[in-house]
């Protein structure tokens, strides 16, 4: 308790609090200073239990009003990161150890400070030996702590698809760097790259995975894009209900809450957890391609969801791996050269983007002006944000020919990734993938020209 308090005064508090006080003068947002001063007096008196209502009150608030606060100098994030630290230090308290490691994993997925990974692994410790010691502390968990029963989605079989029309060419490990050198511009898929890895049978392991990490709570979109919601669950949660058994539920809609019956389909998608939980970056090993003398790596994402998650056609400006660590996915590329036939979604115009090859016609249709209006907010606040490189093909293997009548000329290729395979994407090609079972994947963004 005192390593967790410390932290969360001297190292984030301390810290944060002077720079959010002076942005809330700089910017006129008093509302939020009066609250903060108001936490830092009950933490200085030990009310506790005011403490705990107070910084709720002001996650509330800071939560509604979010559009409408200043975006400059990280202010949101660090208004957020100050009150949910008000939250745990409360939480700690009370001994709620589950809920300071909720707060202090929102905090830090939200753009707080890195020392909250080390305040949600303390709390998750202490309620790992609770668990051991034969009580579960404070938890509003609603799975068990202590499931013994042994779930492995290695056993899943490889799904049934059709016969590929354009199979992407398939090279050995060996072979990349050559590939690389050589032919930049083409896709491969990659074998052999994760053969020194044990995330494959590690994260494979659902049992051994929320006895470890279980207490932690990571960011989810649920639903089917561009109808996606999104909600914190824990990795107990999400595993329980993703990848042990069948979901609960086939509506897409809910706020997400504790409690709500949660949609079919969940994504942890492009989500620093290597940070957020850096244990997981001793299961695998940044593929050597990814940093040579020309060569740095630019981020590193993991990609967690159950069966049937969608990431739209897009394209990103850095080349790519995509390794396929359990679980089974589909894969269409398309090169930039057909960018003219993916109808790309321009952010902010509600529309089509690309009117040579869209007829605007169909914009009478209100299910595509709704679907438009959905892809415009989840470009604008989700995963995409300042991305406008989108496509408004929702499902290239299933095209409307009538609202997108060019899509049917754009050549393509494909592969189906099986648990082991590492697909080479070359920069800006556009992609679209699908899950066929519950997935796990890791992706390596790479920089050229040198670090
Ligand atoms: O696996 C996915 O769903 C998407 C991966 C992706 O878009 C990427 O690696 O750039």
């Amino acid at each position: 308790m005192e390593n967790v308090c410390t932290l969360l005064t001297t190292n984030i508090l301390d810290v944060q609090q002077p720079t959010l006080l002076a942005q809330c003068r700089e910017f006129g947002t008093d509302k939020v200073a009066v609250a903060v001063e108001k936490c830092q007096m009950l933490h200085k008196r030990e009310k506790w239990d005011r403490l705990k209502t107070t910084a709720e009150r002001l996650v509330a608030t800071l939560k509604s009003t979010k559009q409408a606060l200043p975006r400059e100098g990280a202010y949101w994030p660090r208004a957020m990161s100050v009150a949910l630290a008000y939250q745990a230090l409360a939480a700690a308290h009370a001994e709620d150890w589950h809920h300071v490691a909720r707060h202090a994993d929102t905090a830090f997925v939200v753009g707080g400070p890195q020392e909250f990974v080390e305040v949600a692994e303390l709390a998750a410790a202490q309620l790992s030996t609770a668990t051991e010691e034969g009580h579960s502390g404070t938890t509003t968990d609603t799975t068990t702590a202590t499931d013994n029963s042994s779930t492995s989605m290695l056993d899943v079989p490889p799904p049934t698809t059709a016969p590929l029309e354009q199979p992407i060419k398939r090279i050995p490990a060996a072979d990349l760097e050559h590939h690389l050198a050589t032919d930049p511009d083409t896709p491969v898929v990659v074998e052999g790259l994760q053969a020194e890895w044990r995330a494959p049978s590690r994260w494979a392991d659902v049992t051994f995975m929320m006895r470890k990490y279980g207490a932690r709570s990571v960011p989810l979109e649920f639903g089917m894009w561009p109808h996606l919601t999104e909600d914190m669950l824990t990795l107990r949660e999400f595993f329980t209900r993703y990848f042990s058994q069948p979901a609960t539920s086939t509506s897409s809609g809910g706020n997400g809450g504790e409690g709500d019956q949660k949609p079919e389909v969940a994504y942890l998608a492009q989500h620093n957890l290597l940070e957020q939980i850096p244990a997981l970056q001793a299961d695998l090993a940044i593929p050597d391609v990814c940093s040579t003398h020309d060569r740095s790596l630019h981020e590193a994402s993991v990609w967690w969801g159950s069966k049937g998650t969608v990431t739209p056609i897009h394209f990103d400006s850095f080349p790519n791996l995509l390794a396929q660590v359990v679980g089974y996915k589909y894969v269409r590329l398309f090169a930039p050269s057909e960018s003219s036939k993916l109808y790309p979604f321009t952010s902010g115009s509600g529309d089509a983007g690309d009117d040579k090859g869209s007829t605007n016609a169909d914009n009478s249709d209100g299910e595509d002006d709704r679907s438009a209006r959905a892809c415009e907010q989840a470009v604008e606040g989700g995963r995409y944000a300042g991305q406008s490189n989108i496509s408004r093909v929702p499902d290239p293997r299933n095209v409307d020919t009538d609202r997108f009548p060019a899509m049917k000329d754009a050549a393509f290729v494909e592969a189906v990734l099986a648990p082991g395979d590492t697909l080479y994407m070359p920069r800006s090609h556009w992609h679209f993938v699908t899950s066929l079972s519950p997935s796990m994947s890791v992706n390596f963004w790479w920089k050229e020209g040198g670090a």
